[in-house]
């Protein structure tokens, strides 16, 4: 069995969740007109309730002694400071130095990365104040108006989030897209709808290696080639984001377009350093600027804030709490913002790549569940589509709603809807309706009895549902910087707590292996040594290509 297992706090929450797990959160707000202002903290411009959960002050007493008994504020510590705890790469974990400000310093191996940071910040934003001033041209003299970001995973997930959130500061003359597909088909798409002369293609990719973003690459500088430009004009149209110059170069950009990074920023963790090119682009050098310091804000509540107080550490144990003892394998992400409709897929890969993990970080397998399955779609639509199932299926589901006080769009009574549906769908996976409740507004109704027997037991919500909720004034650059950096170290803390490398993915290396294999026999059309399905499906593809 597991030192964590073991522990006694682990065991003081196993018995604990015995006696609260038949614990309706009714009777609990019933009994207690304080809990939200017990069970919720205000702190980078957030407010988080937490109040709707199974909990009691005496869980959290509890779940606060796991997170000390795993040490989470010793190893943040250690990872701000650039110790190398992602142990199987061999690197430290310093995207937080990506957000500390001009000026400050953080010495690792003798060398002030934060300086490195900002020389290379300042080079990016000098070439990103050109094109948004119409100073870099394309080659026929042409301003800018199109910029395609060409990346997958961390080098596209980041960008493409964050510049969808934050629309209303894109300059609006400027077009976005992000290619992240090896599908040729969404290469294809932009290639038809862009004017070469006046596009700029970001290759962003940390290792330079990556098949599709190679291959889109490629393809890429290939249309622009039978657009009628020149090798040499290829300078004003491709610039790369990356740590490996020498593939920049064998691609064909100049490495003086190229805006470097380091190998202690991983991929899902770097949208604050030169990958974040497009959004800078987007929204300009002092909104980026405003984005990181919203992130940094974070970083010092998450590492200055006891852990009654903090944010990240009580998000992290409310999952723990869920995934470990209510057996929740699954954790729905609702932000109610439009904006935010790439939120949920961006943290599916910032948790699930994180945290969904078998062994632990010293190689030992666990014996506990550890990452949920991360999902969700903004409100109000998912509730039109799968709130039935977090409302009256058979799995318990905890979820995050988010939402701003202020909309970006006033238009009508739109947002007070959209924050009536909000509020009330936390108050409906609270609360739930009783079978007598049921049945009395059926009676109300004027139902007759036949009626009310048969359609009471559809009607009623168990409820004991529960949810996180985040609120702020607005979705600005700072509050969104705020807000993402509160699920990195939400992460971070659960991967303490189950002791696994939430820094590594060794877990997508199997299929690019195998797929390297398969490319050439789809070349070549021959079949290799596979089991029966995949030599049937390789026939397959051979006799209908
Ligand atoms: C993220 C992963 C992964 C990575 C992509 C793209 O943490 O490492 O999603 O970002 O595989 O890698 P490159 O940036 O090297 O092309």
């Amino acid at each position: 069995m597991s030192d964590l297992i073991n522990s006694a706090a682990w065991k003081a929450l196993q018995s604990h969740y015995k006696e609260i797990s038949n614990v309706h959160m009714r009777d609990l707000f019933a009994a207690d007109s304080e809990r939200f202002s017990k069970f919720s903290v205000n702190d980078c411009g957030c407010l988080l309730d937490y109040s709707k959960n199974r909990i009691t002050e005496d869980t959290m007493v509890k779940l606060f002694e796991l997170a000390s008994s795993v040490d989470i504020a010793g190893e943040a510590k250690r990872m701000f400071a650039g110790e190398r705890i992602n142990a199987t790469e061999d690197r430290s974990v310093l995207h937080t130095a990506l957000r500390m400000p001009k000026g400050s310093t953080l010495e690792v191996d003798g060398e002030d990365l934060v300086a490195q940071v900002h020389e290379v910040s300042d080079h990016a934003a000098t070439f990103v104040d050109k094109v948004r001033n119409k100073v870099w041209t394309g080659y026929t003299g042409k301003p800018i108006d199109t910029i395609v970001n060409i990346g997958i995973g961390g080098s596209d997930l980041g960008p493409l989030m964050v510049c969808e959130a934050l629309k209303p500061w894109q300059q609006k003359d400027l077009t976005f897209h992000f290619v992240s597909n090896v599908d040729g088909s969404h290469i294809a798409q932009v290639i038809e709808n862009v004017n070469m002369q006046s596009t700029l293609f970001i290759i962003a990719s940390k290792t330079f290696t990556t098949l599709e973003t190679l291959a889109n690459a490629s393809s890429a500088r290939e249309a622009f080639l039978n657009s009628g430009a020149a090798t040499k004009d290829i300078a004003k149209h491709f610039v790369a984001v990356s740590t490996n110059s020498e593939a920049v170069a064998e691609f064909g950009i100049d490495v003086d377009n190229m805006f470097r990074f380091w190998d202690w920023v991983g991929g899902r963790y770097s949208l604050w350093s030169s990958i974040g090119l497009s959004i800078r682009l987007s929204i300009g050098n002092e909104n980026f600027d405003a984005l990181l310091d919203g992130a940094h804000q974070m970083d010092r509540h998450f590492v200055e804030t006891e852990y009654e107080k903090n944010m990240p550490v009580i998000l992290a144990l409310l999952g723990v709490w869920y995934g470990n003892f209510f057996n929740a394998r699954s954790h729905a992400i609702e932000p109610y913002d439009q904006y935010l409709h790439r939120f949920p897929a961006y943290l599916q890969q910032l948790d699930m790549e994180s945290n969904g993990k078998h062994v632990r970080a010293d190689g030992t397998a666990v014996d506990y569940a550890t990452g949920p399955v991360i999902w969700g779609e903004p409100g109000t639509n998912g509730q039109h589509a799968f709130f039935q199932l977090i409302h009256q299926g058979t799995d318990l589901i905890p979820a995050d709603f988010i939402a701003p006080v202020k909309s970006q769009n006033q238009i009508g009574e739109h947002h007070n809807m959209l924050l009536a549906n909000f509020l009330a769908q936390t108050e409906a996976l609270m609360k739930g309706k009783t079978l007598s409740e049921v049945e009395s507004e059926l009676r109300a109704s004027g139902a007759d009895a036949k009626t009310i027997a048969s359609l009471a037991p559809h009607k009623v919500f168990e409820g004991n549902r529960p949810t996180n909720t985040l609120m702020f004034d607005e979705l600005t650059p700072a509050t969104l910087g705020s807000l993402i950096a509160l699920y990195e170290h939400k992460v971070f803390a659960q991967g303490k707590i189950w002791g696994v490398n939430s820094f590594d993915q060794w877990g997508v290396e199997l299929g690019k292996q195998l797929a390297a294999t398969l490319l050439q026999e789809l070349q070549s059309q021959k079949v290799g040594e596979h089991d029966s399905s995949t030599a049937g499906l390789l026939g397959y593809c051979f006799t209908r290509a």
